[in-house]
């Protein structure tokens, strides 16, 4: 275990920029990451906390090519928002790069050539899909097909979503072009590849041995059974046309592996960062006494674990990861979160439903943060943690003890007398609690660590509830000073304890106990040495809410929201019926649609599903009966212009002549909806206009 760290490079998952941020991505990366190193940054110690927007890589070219504009416009537009989503969270980078900037081009395009010159590459030319059609070479997540691990039919080229194994696309079975659907031919192209079998003895030193007993278990596993099944040489070059231009001759057409130059990506924003600072950025990740942390989820164990290390070792003048403490995947309500679906909690949004509410899903997403397991994020979760622990127990704690200091006392620190055992005992807990919280931390544990700081909170309510002072007051003044200074130390101690967690709570609790007017502010270390951390006679502010109640109606409207999304989905996903047999145009020419106006509607007796219309066609005056009384009812359709087929035979339907019939058309959930003219607008349209 290295001793105390000189410092700390802290760094975060390049999101992609192919979409906005959500509560998947904070709960399982950020979130950890800023706590940790808002704690390493309280206890003074020297930190550069790194992100930055993955830019290249194929997803981004979908989406381009979806919404029909550059790769460019649209990582410019998604850096923006995914950087903005991370300052309003709180996520408190050093430095967020993007991997599009020239300082990313160079760093890697320089480590590329490195390794090329020091003949750590091997070069060969190998058959890669072509999607003739497409008329491209096809990079891995262009190709789908089924994984020959785990059988998962979606597997894109390069690994399987499903089962996270890392395998070449020709392990496929049954690929398929995803832009085409073609089967994809083979075509020889060159590339180049980092011989990830040449450092396997060396991982299994460096993991299997060395890491065995400070990794968390769900990545060590990973990285054990990944090494036990043999290590491949791994292409770090594609043909594609964006990305970082493989930087040597013969090259031209091709780019660097998005999974090659993304993790340099850390190195870059460190080498931006200490420029901006006048700091020199190598002893971040060249120095032995750096600690080196990548925080991910667990579909990047493989490349930060085994590919990036082993790049690093190839360049021979890096540090390597100290640990990489990988969370696993969040689910919404019982449901995969999935961006392509809009199954997810956006971060934009929640902060227009839940203004300045930012510590509160921090909190409940540690709390429930997939550390070791997958987890499940609900909306009746998040009310409850908000309402019976921050509400409950914090914000309840908090309210009191200023309140009632400023009722007593005009808001100034009372003066104490003798402790009671009571008082020595609940000192002595809050002396520990540091401790506690450092404890976890370290062994990245964010859960417990935040629920040893609520146990704080949790002291000062239970002190306060036992100690009454609203009571004593009348009867014993020197015990109401004396317990409310101790309630005033035990507040001014979560207002630091919680910064790393609660930053925005701290910061307001900071500013309510006039910390900065304090001669020197209570530092961490302070809270487990110090006897006062906010002394007598020091005047505190006015009670102002830390946290408000989140109502039903909040919640049923996320939960509407949903709902929505839900059946948008199954809408998209409802396969349509099969196309009926084709027709000859003569056969289409035959049918006559009209604009037609419904005049009156009355039900049909002794049925549920009939209307007896009364439609002006233009032609005529007519009856019609529509099977619309379940969707519609009389009062709703009057006036509707709907599209009439005027020249069907007419039909006896339960003893009424029935002259023709209104198009409609049917919702997912089997509403029934008019195919009508009024989707023209306010245009107006003659009846007996006739429809082609
Ligand atoms: N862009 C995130 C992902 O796989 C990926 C991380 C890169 S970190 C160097 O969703
Ligand atoms: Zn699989």
């Amino acid at each position: 275990m290295q001793n105390s760290p000189k410092r700390f490079t802290i760094t975060a998952a390049l999101p992609y920029t192919n979409g906005p941020v959500h509560i998947g991505h904070l709960a399982g990366v950020y979130v950890p990451a800023d706590i940790y190193a808002r704690f390493q940054r309280i206890q003074g110690k020297d930190v550069a906390f790194v992100c930055g927007s993955d830019e290249h890589g194929v997803p981004i070219t979908i989406k381009a090519k979806k919404e029909g504009i550059t790769p460019q416009q649209v990582v410019d537009k998604y850096h923006a928002i995914i950087k903005q989503s991370f300052q309003d969270f709180g996520i408190s980078f050093d430095n967020y790069s993007r991997t599009s900037a020239k300082v990313h081009h160079d760093t890697a395009s320089d480590f590329f050539k490195k390794l090329y010159e020091d003949g750590k590459f091997i070069e060969q030319t190998t058959e890669q899909f072509y999607d003739k059609e497409a008329n491209q070479f096809l990079a891995d997540r262009f190709i789908l097909g089924t994984c020959p691990k785990c059988g998962y039919e979606e597997s894109y080229g390069d690994q399987c979503e499903n089962c996270g194994t890392s395998h070449n696309a020709t392990d496929l079975i049954n690929p398929k072009s995803s832009i085409t659907g073609n089967t994809p031919s083979l075509k020889e192209t060159k590339h180049w590849f980092l011989p990830l079998d040449q450092y396997e003895p060396w991982l299994k030193e460096w993991i299997v041995e060395g890491h065995k007993k400070d990794w968390k278990s769900n990545v060590y596993g990973q990285c054990k059974s990944w090494i036990d099944d043999g290590l491949r040489p791994r292409a770090v070059t594609r043909d594609l046309d964006w990305g970082i231009p493989v930087p040597i001759e013969g090259a031209d057409g091709k780019v660097l592996y998005v999974w090659f130059d993304a993790p340099i990506g850390y190195i870059s924003a460190t080498k931006e960062w200490a420029e901006k600072e006048g700091k020199d950025w190598e002893p971040y990740w060249k120095d032995k006494d750096t600690k080196l942390l990548h925080f991910i989820g667990k579909d990047n164990i493989v490349f930060h674990c085994i590919i990036f290390p082993s790049m690093l070792k190839a360049d021979g003048t890096y540090i390597l990861p100290n640990n990489v403490p990988a969370n696993e995947f969040l689910n919404l309500e019982g449901n995969k979160i999935s961006t392509s679906k809009n199954w997810a909690v956006w971060l934009h949004e929640y902060l227009e439903d839940f203004p300045n509410q930012q510590d509160v899903l921090r909190y409940v997403l540690t709390a429930n943060a997939p550390e070791t397991k997958d987890n499940d994020f609900t909306w009746a979760d998040f009310q409850a943690r908000n309402n019976n622990e921050l509400v409950a127990i914090f914000g309840n704690f908090i309210n009191r003890v200023v309140v009632l200091t400023n009722k007593y006392y005009d808001g100034i620190v009372p003066t104490h007398s003798d402790f009671s055992e009571t008082d020595v005992a609940t000192l002595k807990t809050l002396q520990e609690s540091p401790a506690l919280i450092e404890e976890s931390l370290e062994r990245y544990r964010f859960r417990e660590a935040q629920s040893r700081m609520m146990n704080v909170a949790r002291l000062g309510n239970k002190y306060l509830a036992d100690e009454e002072p609203w009571k004593t007051f009348k009867t014993d003044e020197e015990r109401t000073k004396t317990v409310l200074f101790v309630s005033l130390q035990i507040a001014s101690a979560l207002a630091v304890l919680c910064e790393p967690f609660l930053p925005f709570t701290s910061e307001k609790l900071k500013s309510i106990l006039c910390h900065s007017e304090l001669d020197s502010e209570s530092s961490w270390k302070d809270v487990s040495t110090k006897d006062i951390l906010i002394p007598s006679a020091h005047q505190i502010g006015k009670a102002e809410l830390l946290f408000s109640k989140i109502e039903e109606e909040q919640m049923q409207q996320q939960l509407d929201k949903l709902a929505a999304t839900k059946k948008t989905n199954e809408m998209m996903n409802a396969s349509p019926d099969p196309q009926k047999d084709t027709i000859q145009f003569d056969d289409f020419t035959k049918l006559d649609m009209r604009v037609g106006t419904i005049l009156e509607a009355k039900k049909m007796p002794k049925t549920k599903k009939l209307l007896v219309l009364k439609v002006d066609t233009g032609i005529d005056v007519r009856t019609i009966v529509s099977g619309i009384a379940e969707s519609f009812t009389p009062e709703e359709v009057i006036g509707k212009k709907v599209t009439v087929l005027v020249n069907l035979a007419p039909r006896a339907l339960r003893g009424v002549e029935s002259e023709g019939m209104i198009l409609m058309t049917e919702t997912s959930e089997g509403k029934l909806v008019f195919l009508n003219p009024d989707q023209a607008g306010d245009l107006d349209i003659a009846n007996g206009a006739t429809i082609n």
